[in-house]
């Protein structure tokens, strides 16, 4: 039995499209607030590979999804390479800043990850014995120009701007960070992979802030030498790619990346998709995840929506971005009854 998840990345189209959510295993979920509390902070929970198993496990426990996402953050890769993290309750996440070519000498080597990141492979290493063998396992991180936005910062800022600032001021010691950032992506990727992960996926939450040629070199050219780099080593192993809020410039990345599904954030209608980039391959997304706090008819009315225009090809059902703190479980059910049909 080949799994839902494998098959509409291979290009087949399925009546009922897998499902699966970012941020599945995440506070919304009163088990989740539980075991955390129970590790003491996100960080402890990130690196506690039991915990972290555990808290994968839940959402897959409680809904049966057909994709579960290893659970980590995309900062531990810089947090590896010798940035500071901590997390600021009710905030989020902040690190040392990245300013200058001192900074970045003082950061480590792609080789020197793993030892920080060990507790990482093992968690993946105990979701491949004990998740349903039905469920695929996806491994993740996020790509070179979003994690560099986050170490030149500090912080998540709504425009990105001392990224973009320190990129056009000071594109040498940018591009290195790039480069950096690439080579410890296919390194941390690799481990993964080696570890059971079965699918990759790589978040570029921020691509959307890229304009023009910016965006091919900092969005498109780092995830295609990743993309490439993991075919060369393990081509059975497919790749979804997220440069969130591509806009018009969805259109053809997964062929120019390499990657085997484009994921959609929800800028964009399910006709757009099915219309303009569905052609390439398979798609992933892309309800609101506001729909996940609001409910209701709405709720329905899109879920059915968007798996009916991405019916012609192949899709993945997912939300457009995370789910958030403030979802009603009770919706969640409800998307997933309406896709499989159920009542
Ligand atoms: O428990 C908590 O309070 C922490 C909330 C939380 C969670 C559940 C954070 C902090 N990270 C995570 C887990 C996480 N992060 C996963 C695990 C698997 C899953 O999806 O269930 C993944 C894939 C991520 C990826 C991630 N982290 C991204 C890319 C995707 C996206 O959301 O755009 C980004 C940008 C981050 C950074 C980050 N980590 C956490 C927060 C609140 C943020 C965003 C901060 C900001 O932009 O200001």
């Amino acid at each position: 039995m080949t799994k839902k998840i494998l098959k509409a990345l291979a290009g087949e189209k399925q009546e009922v499209p897998p499902i699966w959510m970012m941020r599945q295993a995440g506070r919304y979920l009163p088990e989740y607030r539980e075991t955390r509390a129970q590790a003491g902070d996100f960080l402890s929970l990130c690196y506690n590979s039991e915990l972290a198993a555990e808290v994968t496990l839940q959402p897959i426990r409680r809904y049966g999804f057909d994709a579960s996402i290893l659970f980590a953050d995309i900062l531990l890769l810089p947090q590896a390479l010798g940035a500071d993290l901590w997390f600021v309750t009710g905030e989020g996440p902040r690190l040392s800043t990245l300013q200058t070519q001192l900074d970045f000498e003082n950061l480590r080597t792609p080789s020197e990850i793993n030892e920080t990141l060990a507790p990482v492979y093992e968690t993946v290493k105990i979701l491949s014995q004990e998740l349903p063998k039905e469920t695929t396992l996806i491994g993740f991180a996020g790509a070179p120009w979003t994690v560099a936005t986050y170490m030149v910062a500090g912080r998540g800022t709504p425009d990105q701007a001392p990224a973009h600032l320190l990129k056009d001021e000071n594109p040498e010691l940018f591009d290195n960070l790039i480069n950096l950032l690439v080579e410890g992506t296919i390194e941390y990727l690799s481990h993964q992979i080696n570890a059971g992960a079965e699918v990759i996926k790589i978040f570029d939450s921020w691509a959307g802030s890229l304009k023009g040629h910016d965006f091919d070199k900092y969005a498109l050219e780092p995830c295609k030498k990743i993309i490439a780099a993991l075919k060369t080593k393990y081509p059975e192993t497919p790749i979804i790619a997220f440069p969130r809020q591509a806009g018009d410039r969805y259109i053809g990345f997964a062929k120019k990346a390499g990657a085997d599904c484009l994921a959609i954030d929800d800028s964009v209608s399910a006709e757009w998709i099915a219309q303009n980039v569905q052609d390439d391959g398979c798609v992933q997304g892309n309800l609101a995840s506001s729909h996940m706090v609001s409910g209701g008819t709405e709720l329905i009315k899109e879920t059915k929506k968007i798996v009916k225009a991405l019916s012609n090809g192949p899709h993945i059902f997912n939300l457009g971005h995370g789910i958030t703190p403030d979802a009603d479980p009770d919706n969640v059910q409800i998307m997933i009854d309406t896709i499989r049909n159920v009542n």
